[in-house]
């Protein structure tokens, strides 16, 4: 058979051994399709165990089993101690090929196109937690590269909660839940939690994110992805400049509501899974475009921050993002455990052209990965994993250990060797060897941090200066939602502290929801992230004073930089309120055209099976609204038809479908009679929602009318304005009470 290019490969191509197809082998023409225990002994009867007479006990002898049993009790691994639950998909990665200059890596060269695995991940919950925990998401990428795996293992948000590798299991058992109830599940906990950060200011800058809709992403497909730290690519000629890595999602970037995210656990745990999943298989391909931002290394000191802490990012404005290549998923996994379960990314996985910076963070992160994927893969043979198996060959004197895969023959395992004619031999660079980053190294051995990475609010101002209103009350309510959990008053108090650090209006607006005032400054209240002999005021932060005012780039609106050019409705999941007696002819028109725009549709009615339309046409219902709810959709449609209408005025669910989608700030549309169920679903407390921003209605039941504006409106994603109308209403009463 003809060996198709490397580059042109994809991971199945070259790891194809372990891989069994149970349906084909079925269709073989006979040995396959027997059970077969692990030995290959065909099986007669799985359905019996072997005992001692009919009605006597089970026999010791019984290998069978034993054999399936002992299987059985060895299922499971352990979880991933952090980014438990994950989702993985197949795809590629295609150079631009402008990199050249910058990298001499071989997938960032023109023409080359790599077949890559992506894993998105939770942070905080476990493997069976639900997907809309607000969290952090992990942004893995293996890259089986022709040079060997290169592991990208970011997050979906720029910064961290720590400068020093060596905090990370405080924080972590901080984050999790509380170890004597293990409560509470896939969520921050609350009172550890917030003890620990509201102590450690350098956390306040990805709080602030994390309480953003950044923490709620609409689906894994629409978050953007972060290196985190600052990293260096390396070219031909030597030539080394610091990078931040970006992923840019071509789906746009879009959250949920708090609320909505809430009742989405409840009703479908796997959301962004499915999502996913269902967008891979139906075509629908996820894109990311990839992009560093460059700074050469002269340039490192000039920001009035440090490059090197991972507490801060580079201003776009200050550094534009430059794109190398492109992302696409486009294979769901054959089997969940062999693949999304046991990949393993490792930051020391790295390839000739790319290479690491002295980030305090980074370089303790480059020990971690490798111990722990020996813990939990079980041992130093977890790359012969075919989903971890290179695509470049592997000659090393690596021998042994458990579930060793490769035989490797012969009597030499060592080098030199002349025995062997020194094979295998180092490669010179001009050969593709990796050589470390030359730099100079000459200070004294010291555990201190630099003076440099003591400002610990300025960037967090700069977030909450560039977020849009509605995105301040969302970081305000989430503030106030998760400190209304914490128990312990004196730790809210000295968050709403930290807080009032970062700006007075942030921190005043929490302390009200919290029915407290901002306590008064306490130095020593702000800092316990101090060695024991230091001196406090060495580590306390001077005032917060963003380099950069307001970025653009940080706010997820409609208008920001991330959506402004990606205005399809392409995978959109649009529910259509419909049941007998509704107007079907009008709903297939419609139907019609959402598809084509590249939506998806779902008939959600009052019973499951055939839908009788007012003109006898039929159509079949997807849901009901027992079985599914407003929060699984972007935007709900309400057809009309005099019969089907009246209907669902009555029925409290169908009502409350329309009316929770109306305070998620979905788009609304309806044709003739379906206004009806819009003025059905109006809160006595609210704007009507006929007439309301991002609400369309066409009396005249003209489809062809509506649906430009319908899709347009589905286009914006979602209209916070109700939000933020609501609450300066209620600001509005609360102003004449007091005064
Ligand atoms: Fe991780 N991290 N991490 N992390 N991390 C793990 O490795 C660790 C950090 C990230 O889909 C673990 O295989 C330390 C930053 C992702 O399999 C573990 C520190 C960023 C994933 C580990 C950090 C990440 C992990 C747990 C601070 C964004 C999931 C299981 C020094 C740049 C990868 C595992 C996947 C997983 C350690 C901080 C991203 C224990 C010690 C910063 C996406 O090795």
């Amino acid at each position: 058979m003809e060996q198709k290019p490397l580059a042109k490969q994809t991971h199945e191509d070259v790891v194809s051994n372990p891989k069994t197809d149970e349906l084909a082998q079925n269709r073989e023409d006979g040995y396959g399709q027997f059970l077969t225990t692990n030995q290959g002994l065909r099986v007669n009867d799985d359905q019996n165990s072997l005992k001692d007479g009919d009605r006597g006990p089970t026999l010791l002898e019984d290998f069978l089993l034993r054999e399936k049993i002992t299987h059985f009790d060895h299922e499971r691994i352990p979880e991933r101690v952090i980014h438990a639950r994950g989702v993985g998909a197949h795809g590629y990665f295609e150079a631009y090929g402008n990199a050249t200059d910058l990298t001499r890596a071989a997938f960032l060269q023109p023409g080359a196109v790599t077949p890559i695995f992506a894993r998105f991940s939770t942070v905080a919950g476990s493997r069976g937690s639900s997907d809309m925990a607000r969290d952090v998401r992990g942004f893995a990428v293996k890259f089986y590269t022709e040079e060997g795996i290169y592991d990208f293992v970011g997050n979906d948000i720029p910064v961290f909660f720590i400068q020093d590798a060596i905090k990370f299991p405080d924080l972590i058992h901080a984050v999790k839940p509380e170890p004597h109830n293990e409560i509470p599940q896939a969520a921050s906990a609350h009172d550890t939690f917030y003890d620990f950060i509201s102590i450690t200011p350098e956390s306040m800058h990805m709080l602030l994110w994390v309480m953003s809709d950044r923490g709620l992403p609409r689906s894994l497909r629409m978050m953007e992805g972060f290196g985190v730290h600052t990293y260096r690519l390396i070219n031909a000629e030597g030539k080394s400049r610091f990078v931040k890595f970006h992923w840019k999602p071509k789906q746009g970037v879009h959250s949920v509501a708090w609320e909505e995210a809430q009742q989405i656990s409840g009703n479908d745990p796997d959301f962004h899974r499915r999502d996913l999943w269902s967008c891979i298989e139906s075509g629908a391909y996820p894109e990311w475009e990839l992009g560093v931002q460059v700074i050469e290394e002269e340039d490192e000191m000039k920001f009035g921050f440090d490059i090197l802490d991972a507490t801060k990012l580079i201003p776009e404005e200050l550094v534009p993002v430059q794109m190398l290549g492109k992302m696409v998923l486009n294979r769901n996994v054959d089997n969940y455990f062999a693949e999304t379960e046991q990949v393993a990314f490792c930051l020391s996985h790295v390839v000739p052209g790319i290479n690491f910076s002295n980030d305090p963070l980074l370089q303790g992160r480059l020990f971690s990965y490798l111990d722990t994927q020996l813990k939990r893969l079980g041992g130093p043979n977890f790359h012969e994993i075919p989903i971890n198996r290179s695509l470049a060959p592997i000659h090393n004197g690596q021998r042994d250990g458990h579930m060793r895969q490769t035989i490797n023959k012969g009597n030499v395992a060592y080098g030199p060797n002349l025995l062997n004619d020194n094979f295998p031999k180092q490669a010179k660079q001009s050969e593709g060897g990796f050589v470390s980053n030359h730099t100079r190294v000459d200070a004294a051995k010291i555990r201190r941090r630099s003076k440099s990475f003591i400002d610990f609010y300025s960037q967090a101002k700069l977030f909450w200066n560039s977020q849009t209103e509605i995105e301040k009350l969302h970081i305000v309510k989430a503030l106030r939602f998760e400190l209304g959990h914490v128990q312990t008053l004196d730790v809210r108090m000295r968050t709403v502290l930290q807080l009032a650090q970062v700006d007075h209006d942030l921190a005043h607006r929490v302390a009200e929801g919290l029915g407290m005032s901002i306590p008064a400054v306490n130095g020593t209240q702000l800092n316990l992230n101090v060695p024991a002999d230091a001196n406090p005021a060495d580590y306390q932060s001077g005032p917060a004073k963003p380099t950069v005012e307001n970025s653009a780039a940080l706010s997820i609106s409609a208008d920001s930089p991330a959506n402004a050019d990606k205005k399809d409705i392409k995978t959109r999941q649009i529910a259509i309120l419909a049941t007998d007696g509704a107007d079907v002819a009008a709903i297939s028109e419609l139907m019609k055209t959402l598809m084509e725009a590249g939506a998806q549709t779902a008939i959600v009615a009052t019973h499951l099976g055939t839908i009788k339309g007012k003109d006898g046409q039929e159509i079949m219902a997807n849901w009901t609204f027992q079985s599914t709810s407003s929060v699984l959709f972007d935007a709900v449609y309400v057809a009309g038809g005099v019969h089907s209408v009246q209907m669902l005025v009555q029925d409290t669910d169908a009502v409350r479908f329309v009316q929770d989608a109306f305070k998620h700030c979905k788009p609304i549309a309806a044709s003739a009679e379906g206004a009806d169920l819009l003025k059905a679903a109006t809160h006595p407390s609210a704007t009507d929602i006929v007439g309301a921003e991002g609400v369309v209605v066409d009396t005249g039941n003209m489809v062809n009318k509506l649906a430009p504006q319908f899709i347009q409106a589905i286009a914006h994603h979602r209209f916070w304005g109700r939000e933020l109308k609501a609450a300066q209403k209620m600001e509005a009463i609360l102003a004449e009470a007091v005064n």
